[in-house]
């Protein structure tokens, strides 16, 4: 199939483009860079120095012998957007091209404004180019299980049936984010199910968990193809940041009490299930929800597994509890269901002491590049 992945230089999009290239398929890779000049802005680059996407698209094709088409440019330039995909007619486009960061979005007025125009113009962008250019393109989205919050009943896959005085209906299942960017991504799912009843375009919205992990198979085969791998607070996920934490002497930072319970996946896992969700697209006029985790931990129960681990390899690992400077719930009930992307036949990775050490291996190696400013600036979100 040919695909478009927008956001391909980021953490996820440069190894879902090996990984798509890798089987076969044609790849074009779409960025504008904003998270490799925001991280230089804020002091905050990621533990591996990465070549550019035009450099790594080039390594590749070395390695390989097969092409990824590299575009640099911004998803919210309509005309840009629109011309590519009359250039390459997608049968399946990947939108990642969305400011990743909770932090980010609650560092002042400014980066909330991004986060707002850049996340929601570039999904009506795509749902428009779909709808203009390739109506039959599937569109997969990735949203976040902070769409759903922590509530206090058991969290669905998407919808839920409702019944009120008698009469029953299925609607998306209620939604209460915990920072702004959260907030732009409900709007986002919002967005394309108004545009998947009105225009009958198809989309698979994937609602993923912090992603853990540097290890790809397409990786492993050239340091220069890592993902870019975060530790700072701003787009740094919480295992990246712990065994960074641990490997450079820096107690782990557990926030609040750390009985916070989130879904966790691993990098490759998230891969497969992008993957599974293009060969096995929605029909038309449906918008699709997955929900994108492999199973859940307490902040707590992160910081012993790295402890443990992190001890066994000859560190000594603080665990110390910050004052929270995010607004969420310290203590609360979780109980997700995500039955639906085994039933497509993911395979799961989960987080065995085994992979935690292979982690520890690879920032061993980098250790000297650890910035110890980025790990912990307390941006608050009130
Ligand atoms: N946390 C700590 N200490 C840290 C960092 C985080 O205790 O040093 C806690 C947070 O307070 C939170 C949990 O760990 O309760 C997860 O935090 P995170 O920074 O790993 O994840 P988050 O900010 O929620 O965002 C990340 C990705 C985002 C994705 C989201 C999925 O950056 O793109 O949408 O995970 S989810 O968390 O399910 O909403």
């Amino acid at each position: 199939m040919r695909v478009i992945i927008l956001g391909a230089d980021g953490y996820l999009g440069w190894p879902t483009c090996m990984y798509f290239s890798a089987k076969g398929h044609e790849v074009v890779g779409i960025d504008n860079y904003f998270r490799r000049q925001a991280a230089l802005e804020l002091d905050c680059e990621p533990l591996i120095p990465t070549p550019n996407l035009t450099q790594r698209a080039r390594i590749w094709k070395e390695l390989t012998g097969r092409d990824i088409y590299v575009h640099i440019g911004d998803v919210i330039n309509y005309p840009f957007l629109k011309e590519l995909f009359e250039r390459y007619r997608p049968e399946v486009v990947v939108h990642y091209a969305e400011q990743p960061s909770a932090p980010y979005s609650m560092i002042d007025r400014d980066k909330a404004a991004f986060t707002v125009q850049n996340n929601l113009i570039s999904t009506l962008n795509v749902a428009y180019a779909v709808k203009e250019v390739v109506p039959e393109c599937p569109i997969i989205k990735i949203g976040t299980m902070g769409e759903y919050g922590t509530p206090n009943i058991d969290i669905e896959e998407g919808w839920i049936e409702i019944e009120h005085k008698g009469k029953k209906d299925k609607f998306l299942f209620p939604r209460q984010a915990s920072s702004l960017y959260h907030t732009t991504k409900i709007q986002d799912t919002d967005m394309l199910w108004f545009y998947v009843r009105t225009w009958g375009i198809r989309v698979t919205d994937l609602m993923q968990g912090p992603v853990y992990g540097i290890s790809t198979e397409e990786a492993d085969k050239d340091e220069r193809l890592m993902p870019n791998f975060h530790y700072d607070e701003i787009f740094g996920t919480i295992l990246n940041r712990f065994v960074v934490q641990a490997v450079v002497g820096h107690p782990l930072t557990v926030y609040g009490k750390g009985k916070q319970i989130r879904g966790y996946i691993n990098l490759k896992d998230t891969l497969a299930c992008v993957y599974l969700a293009a060969l096995h697209p929605p029909k038309m006029g449906e918008l699709r929800i997955f929900n994108q985790i492999t199973e859940t931990f307490s902040v707590l129960e992160l910081a012993e597994k790295v402890q443990k681990v992190g001890e066994r390899l000859g560190y000594r690992v603080e665990v110390k509890h910050y004052e929270n400077p995010r607004v969420e719930k310290e203590e609360h009930y979780y109980n997700p269901k995500y039955t639906g992307l085994r039933e497509l036949g993911l395979k799961p990775h989960f987080l065995t002491d085994n992979v935690l050490e292979k982690m520890f291996k690879v920032v061993e190696k980098y250790k000297g590049h650890i910035n110890q400013f980025a790990i912990f600036r307390g941006i608050k979100w009130k």
